[in-house]
């Protein structure tokens, strides 16, 4: 496997859990202005989530997920219990998921899952440990071939 110089094209989003997402929709859009771009139900990942971004929507420019659980078993639920509403998670993109996250393993970072699963818009992800990258939680999210960015 070829070693990866720059394994992260850039900052894709940021992950706010959030107790109900029609109420943090409503505060983000009309508090803080913020354009709804994305919604959708991820069952897999036991949430309902919401991406939101500015209007200009530079092509990098990275988006706020809001991240509601759909019931009590969810991660976002354990999340919300333990240390309230906030940033949940950071997510990189990057290029080719399956190389990244061997390179990260060979350099001994652990990646919660064996092989990526699906995300949001059909993006392939995996995640490393918090332990392992600095106490924040790191998405690796590849999109889909024929996304938007
Ligand atoms: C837990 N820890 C965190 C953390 N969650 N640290 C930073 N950020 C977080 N989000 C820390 C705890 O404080 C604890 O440290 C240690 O990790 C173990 O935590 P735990 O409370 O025992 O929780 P676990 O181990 O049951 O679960 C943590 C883990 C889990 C990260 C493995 O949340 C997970 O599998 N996450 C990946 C999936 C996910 O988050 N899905 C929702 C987003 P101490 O020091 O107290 O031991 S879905 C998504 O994002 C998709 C739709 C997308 O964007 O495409």
């Amino acid at each position: 496997m070829e070693n990866l110089t720059d394994l992260f094209v850039c900052i894709d989003h940021v992950g706010l859990a959030v107790p109900d997402l029609d109420e943090a929709i409503k505060f983000h859009t009309e508090v803080m202005g913020f354009r709804l771009l994305h919604r959708e139900s991820n069952l897999d990942q036991g949430v309902e989530e919401a991406m939101i971004g500015t209007g200009a929507q530079l092509p990098e420019s990275a988006q706020i997920q809001l991240l509601a659980p759909l019931n009590e078993d969810s991660t976002i639920a354990k999340f919300l219990d333990k240390k309230g509403p906030g940033m949940q998670q950071l997510c990189y993109r990057v290029a080719d998921l399956d190389a990244v996250s061997a390179t990260l393993r060979e350099r001994g970072v652990r990646l919660l899952y064996p092989e990526a699963r699906r995300g949001t818009g059909g993006a392939r992800i995996n995640f490393c440990h918090p332990k392992d990258v600095g106490g924040v939680l790191l998405e690796l999210t590849e999109p889909p071939v024929d996304a938007a960015h």
